[in-house]
């Protein structure tokens, strides 16, 4: 069997995608009905192309509303290669050159140009802009409305398809970014996205991220027919039990239960950009899967940096990141994931030296010493922790002085975490990290110093410039640990302390 395919449409708004994959496969992807109650065939913007060969594609027609590259990076994703439009009589725009450089980003190098609408302008000038924008690829004029060039298009794309190796063996756990959710009636919930890695078939357990949450498999589509096994690559609808709809999102990814997949809030990753390097700790919107997050970008030597993310990703080390600029929007680059739950860290020849062998894939022992632990009393490691108690650990590291509660955490990591020493028990409700409970520990000192040797919540709450509810359980934590001892309403340095 031939590796399922998928083809992402690209360009500018109105060069002709919609049309041009309605000429192509018979199939109008702004008309397929949001939702449809005969079965888990709903394929938003989902085409299937007959090649000469006979091989067939999956297309992914972008949709064009002001979200698009957005969509685009979602769908783009999963897609093995590019169906560029530029038209004949507007030629390279704006969009044109995104697209081009989400393309690059996601490292989708394979694909073919159309210069559309030749029969409304002579397509040379878009001929050649086009050579400029995707140098290597295949350019063929067409027009969607009188049929010209359809055919020499469809044998470009049949050697385009053959270039490219797909994902079918892609090994590992299932994994599946989830790009929409809906129930059918009679069905119950059914989630659709491409399948980036493993299989998946009925019956199968599978956990959904981040949450953690456990669902089976009752049945899988690929292209409206029901199928045993969907691989990856396969572009399928998945139902699911055990799982209320509104318990999932676009954005949740689903995976085999137990795999090294897990939320992160921190990625090292290898990246380019097409016009000048951001500036260190800049701010940017970065897209993995179907999710996205804000994120500051912390540079670490080379084409190396930290992303140090405001909402967690599911990522693994290789897979591919957009860098999008928040305000005005714009593609910046991209690259590719190194390690997907490093440590929060600045540059060191230590890490340069690491990741330079990751990037290079070979293995990289670890070289970077652990911090070390930084509260006496905390006992060693007695386990390794799972990259999820890893992803929790960076949550927490994070939320510094202002943690989640409890209720938010999954107990079992929780657990794991305090048993590491890696997150310390402050209140009823609430754990710190210890790095977090440090730094609050040393402003207490400072404070109380500061005012005669005592200090009261309010002083604390005004010096973390955080809420009473944490300020509150910090000295309490302090005054359990003798750090201090409450006197009516201060709380006094213990003199054996500071
Ligand atoms: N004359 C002509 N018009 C076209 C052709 N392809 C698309 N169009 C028109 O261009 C407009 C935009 O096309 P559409 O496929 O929706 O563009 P999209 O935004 O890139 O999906 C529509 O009005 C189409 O009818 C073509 O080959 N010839
Ligand atoms: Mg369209």
């Amino acid at each position: 069997m031939t590796s399922p395919l998928t083809l992402g449409t690209a360009g500018h708004i109105d060069h002709g995608k919609t049309a041009l994959v309605h000429a192509l496969t018979g199939t109008d992807t702004d008309r397929l009905p949001q939702e449809q109650t005969r079965g888990i065939s709903i394929e938003l913007g989902y085409a299937s192309l007959e090649l000469p060969s006979g091989r067939r594609l999956s297309v992914i027609d972008v949709p064009g509303h002001e979200r698009f590259v957005r969509t685009m990076v979602a769908g783009a994703t999963g897609i093995d290669l590019y169906l560029m439009t530029i038209a004949s009589d507007d030629g390279v725009m704006l969009q044109t050159r995104e697209h081009a450089a989400v393309l690059r980003a996601l490292g989708v190098d394979t694909g073919v140009v159309a210069v559309t609408k030749a029969d409304l302008a002579d397509p040379s000038r878009a001929i050649a802009e086009a050579g400029e924008v995707h140098p290597g690829a295949e350019v063929v004029a067409v027009s969607a409305r009188t049929g010209f060039g359809l055919e020499s298009l469809c044998a470009a794309l049949d050697r385009a398809a053959a270039r490219v190796s797909g994902r079918a063996d892609a090994p590992g756990p299932a994994r599946l970014h989830i790009d929409r959710a809906f129930t059918i009636r009679g069905a119950g919930t059914v989630v659709t996205g491409t399948l980036w890695s493993g299989r998946l078939a009925a019956g199968d357990r599978v956990e959904r991220l981040p949450s953690g949450v456990r669902a089976r498999v009752r049945a899988v589509q690929v292209h409206d027919q029901p199928v045993e096994l969907a691989v990856a690559g396969q572009r399928v609808a998945v139902n699911l039990t055990g799982v209320a709809v509104s318990e999932v999102a676009r954005g949740d990814v689903l995976v085999t239960p137990d795999s090294e997949l897990a939320p992160t809030y921190l990625i090292d990753a290898q990246l380019e950009f097409e016009g000048g390097e951001p500036e260190h700790g800049q701010r940017v919107q970065v897209h993995h899967g179907t999710r996205e997050s804000a994120a500051r970008l912390t540079w670490l030597g080379g084409s190396f940096w930290q992303v140090r993310l405001e909402r967690p990703l599911i990522a693994l080390a290789g897979d591919r990141v957009v860098i999008r600029q928040i305000a005005p929007p714009d593609t910046l680059g991209g690259g590719t994931v190194l390690d997907a739950h490093p440590r929060k860290h600045g540059p060191s020849r230590e890490l340069l030296v690491r990741l330079e062998r990751l990037a290079r894939d070979e293995p990289a022992d670890e070289v970077v010493p652990e911090p070390p632990v930084p509260c006496d009393d905390v006992p060693a490691s007695p386990e390794p922790l799972t990259a999820r108690q890893r992803a929790l650990e960076q949550q927490l590291r994070d939320a510094g002085l202002e943690p989640p509660p409890d209720a938010e955490l999954d107990p079992d990591d929780l657990a794991a975490l305090r048993a590491a020493g890696r997150a310390i028990r402050v209140s009823r409700t609430l754990h710190y990290h210890p790095d977090a409970l440090r730094e609050a520990r040393n402003r207490v000192i400072a404070t109380a110093e500061r005012s005669g040797g005592a200090i009261t919540l309010s002083q604390l709450r005004d010096e973390l410039g955080t809420s009473r509810k944490f300020a509150q359980a910090l000295l309490e934590h302090f005054d359990s640990e003798r750090l201090t001892i409450r006197r009516e309403d201060v709380h006094v340095l213990r003199r054996n302390q500071g």
